[in-house]
């Protein structure tokens, strides 16, 4: 009796063990009654919903990983089309992603963000902002940047830089210097000529300016606002026109994807800057929304900044739900997604659509908004979530 026993669980073990797939053999897609983990060293990635496949990487580091797609737990995407390419063919310049250097070593991921039928765009998550690029004044380190830029290239990819000039990521050398008005009006025009200009010709846009209101729609309190009042906008926008004439100059803030103090300061901001001849070219709305809260005036507020001469895009787009997600909470991001791609679609000027990563592996909400998380398109095993058929849709 118990040397049944011991047999019966050796004979479980090895069908357990035996019940991975090797690294490149399928593990998971409708239809599919095979093992669905992978070897340690591979993760399970959805290649569409009836094929999953073991690819080399780890997100984990650790053992293989298991995909849900087919397992009957939360729902995942049925569809079959690829994000940039609808984006395309509904006129859009672009479906795209943010990425971070330190990501682009898991090769699952990879796999996925440099498939330009998915992505036709990226946007650098950290490795363009002034901490990274200039730490000490004017000592210049493009390591970071030029390897997101050299990616996207031979991915066929767009490029949008973020950012010059932002109060956040600033070394303290900026923040703490206590520089006068001349000399932090230098201090930014190196900065956003020499980062703008390195680039020279290989960006679609830049995010010049970051985040320069509060909610209230009054100016930020920061060091360029308070050493040079407004007038630090005209400076880093001329610089970085000059430094590269052809990129589109952007401004970019959150909550002003609905009407209130701050979407109407913003668009008096464009409108002066228009009228007194400064380059400012778009308007980037992030768009960090709540499943269940993207505001329903968005189309709206599009219309009305582009109405001022500029083009919009969403360039930060993630939907994040208070966890656990469930199956309700995943068809609501669906719609949510479906409704931010339709709003963009909708509007002739709303040129493209990032989001801020693509896989939950890697979003900065969990870190950032305690018991709060899965906000994007793709799980944290890389498989595709029902909000991906939300963009499919929102673009059709
Ligand atoms: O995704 C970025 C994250 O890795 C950084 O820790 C964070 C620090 O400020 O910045 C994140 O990106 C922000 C972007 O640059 C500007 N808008 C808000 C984004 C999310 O915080």
């Amino acid at each position: 009796m118990k040397a049944f026993t011991c047999l019966g669980l050796l004979l479980a073990y090895v069908a357990i063990t035996s019940a991975q797939s090797q690294e490149w053999g399928q593990c998971g897609g409708i239809g599919w009654t095979g093992p669905t983990t992978c070897v340690a060293g591979t993760t399970c990635v959805a290649s569409n919903p009836y094929y999953s496949q073991c690819l080399p990487g780890s997100s984990t580091g650790g053992g293989g990983t298991t995909t849900s797609v087919g397992s009957g737990s939360l729902p995942t995407s049925t569809s079959t089309a690829f994000s940039n390419t609808v984006a395309k063919a509904a006129g859009k310049l672009y479906f795209g992603t943010a990425t971070d250097n330190s990501e682009l070593t898991n090769t699952a991921y990879t796999a996925i963000l440099d498939n330009n039928a998915y992505f036709g765009q990226l946007s650098p998550a950290n490795s363009m902002k002034w901490d990274a690029t200039e730490p000490e004044q004017g000592v210049f380190t493009f390591t970071g940047g030029d390897q997101i830029v050299a990616l996207a290239k031979s991915n066929g990819q767009l490029m949008r830089g973020h950012n010059c000039v932002w109060y956040n990521q600033l070394p303290s050398w900026v923040s703490n210097g206590g520089f006068t008005e001349a000399e932090l009006t230098t201090i930014i025009q190196n900065h956003c000529g020499t980062l703008v200009g390195h680039y020279k010709g290989e960006m679609y846009s830049w995010d010049v300016i970051n985040e320069p209101f509060n909610d209230d729609g009054t100016w930020r309190s920061d060091v360029f606002y308070n050493t040079l009042g407004t007038s630090f906008v005209q400076i880093a926008l001329e610089a970085a026109s000059q430094a590269d004439p052809s990129a589109k100059l952007y401004i970019n803030d959150y909550n002003i994807e609905y009407a209130g103090p701050k979407a109407t300061a913003m668009m008096n901001l464009v409108s002066s800057l228009k009228a007194s001849g400064v380059p400012i070219n778009g308007v980037g709305l992030q768009c960090h929304f709540i499943v269940g809260e993207v505001p329903t005036d968005l189309q709206t507020i599009m219309e009305q900044f582009t109405a001022l001469d500029v083009e919009v895009a969403v360039t930060e787009l993630d939907i994040r739900m208070t966890l656990p997600a469930t199956d309700a909470l995943l068809e609501q991001q669906k719609t949510d997604y479906q409704t931010v791609i339709s709003a963009c679609n909708a509007v002739e000027g709303c040129v493209g659509v990032t989001i801020w990563d693509f896989t939950d592996e890697y979003s900065w909400v969990p870190s950032t908004f305690s018991g709060q998380g899965d906000a994007c398109p793709w799980d944290s095993n890389l498989v595709k979530k029902p909000a991906y058929d939300g963009i499919i849709i929102g673009f059709s």
